[in-house]
């Protein structure tokens, strides 16, 4: 038998269907959703069918403890092909000439793709530089409610009040005064390209491990659409759901010498049994970035996000650091006296998806919080452009200001007509 003479057996809606009426709504319900608003959450995008069939395969079946070739289970034979071919196509698009690198798969989420490169490089009590969470850094990069911030001694670097940009020489005086055995280059909130060759000088000088937590912008690095922080980065983590476009989960890229220290940190010290229907799913994504049309889809996410930046300028909101280099925008609300929670739940009224976010040196507290964050990797994949940006921000800046809700639904008439003309997983 083989798949020539055996019809693919792969997800079928139907089954579901009749098994599971009620998660067979929740999955409709999620994709009109999806279908029917404006995604703007900067860390989300619409993974491609292929993804999808590769996450929905017969592969989630399949125990793979250890690695390709050197498994604890029998019958690896075709999840090894999987895991190989994701980690010679991540070869392709983060090496270079005469810069090879070393790929991991497995992890779970940038969650843990974070603690296993912690694992593999400290010790518990360690101390760690990385950016503040409040300036737009990561739970992980040190906060108290995260292993980053209690078995390990954070020290935080902000960025500058004038200029709302990564504070380098903070950083470098940071490093100098508590020695940092890591340094994280990397942020959640943060629109500007970062200046990696300073963060390596600076780890050079204090001696300390430079790890990039890219899980926002590795995709655009894959699309050649801004540098790599490969060339600089001891490590590199990511999550491969953001702008890369592929399944939910998470990535590791390391120098080969640091190969052996990430791959046992991953497996056995975290994690037991990868999900090869994610590894696989994972490598699918991976060749779709190889793709020329790839790189075209990265530099029209930059274009769209900076026409959103500039349009939501014109709408009264201000874009911390006057603008955006990449895929998102954080947007201060203070001048429209709105606050990021009233605006996210006034554009959710509205259908249009967002959340918000501090902004540096925010009054408010996180959970009420001066602004928004919105990106554009999800509006692009549905085929949106520069001059839909400008519709979009229109469309947040009439959400934003309806206090009394009146306008809701005609905002959520005009999302669905804007959708509508750039449908996402048309039929
Ligand atoms: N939760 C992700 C984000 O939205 O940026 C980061 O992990």
């Amino acid at each position: 038998m083989n798949a020539a003479e055996t019809p693919f057996w792969g997800p079928d809606f139907a089954e579901l269907s009749s098994t599971d009426p009620e998660i067979a709504d929740v999955v409709l319900g999620e994709l009109d959703r999806l279908r029917g608003g404006l995604q703007l959450i900067a860390s989300e995008n619409f993974t491609s069918p292929a993804v999808l069939a590769a996450l929905g395969s017969t592969l989630s079946n399949k125990y793979a403890e250890g690695y390709p070739g050197r498994r604890y289970y029998g019958g690896c034979q075709q999840v090894d092909r999987a895991e190989e071919l994701g980690r010679e196509r991540a070869r392709e698009l983060f090496g270079s000439p005469g810069v090879d690198v070393h790929v991991n798969l497995q992890p779970h989420s940038g969650a843990s793709a974070n603690l296993a490169t912690y694992a593999a490089l400290l010790q518990p009590g360690d101390t760690v530089l990385a950016m503040s969470l409040p300036h737009g850094g990561h739970l992980t990069h040190g906060s108290k409610v995260s292993f980053s911030g209690t078995w390990f001694r954070p020290v935080s670097y902000t960025v500058r009040r004038d200029t709302e940009l990564i504070d380098y020489d903070e950083v470098r005086d940071l490093a100098h005064t508590h020695r940092p055995k890591m340094i994280i280059a990397g942020a959640t909130a943060y629109p500007r390209l970062i200046d990696f060759a300073r963060f390596r000088e600076i780890a050079d000088d204090v001696g300390a491990w430079l790890v990039v937590d890219a899980a926002h912008f590795i995709g655009l690095v894959a699309g050649k659409a801004i540098p790599s922080p490969v060339p600089y980065a001891d490590v590199l983590t990511f999550t491969t759901h953001k702008v890369l476009r592929g399944p939910r989960g998470g990535m590791i890229v390391c120098k080969p010498e640091l190969a052996q220290r990430i791959d046992k940190a991953v497996f056995p010290f975290l994690q037991g049994g990868p999900l090869m229907h994610a590894v696989a799913a994972k490598a699918v994504a991976l060749k779709e970035c190889l793709q020329p049309s790839y790189q075209t889809y990265a530099q029209r996410v930059i274009a769209n996000a900076q026409a959103l930046a500039d349009g939501l300028a014109s709408e009264g909101m201000r874009p911390v650091s006057g603008g955006t280099d990449t895929h998102l925008a954080l947007v201060d609300l203070r001048e429209l006296d709105v606050t990021g929670r009233q605006a996210e739940e006034r554009c959710d009224a509205a259908r249009i998806t967002l959340n918000k976010n501090a902004i540096p040196y925010d009054p408010q507290p996180p959970m009420t919080a001066s602004g928004i964050r919105v990106g554009t990797p999800a509006v692009t994949t549905q085929g949106m452009t520069e001059g839909d940006m400008k519709e979009v921000a229109t469309l947040i800046g009439r959400a934003v200001r309806d206090g009394d809700g009146s306008a809701a639904h005609d905002v959520a008439s005009a999302v669905g007509a804007l959708v509508a003309r750039h449908p996402a997983y048309a039929r």
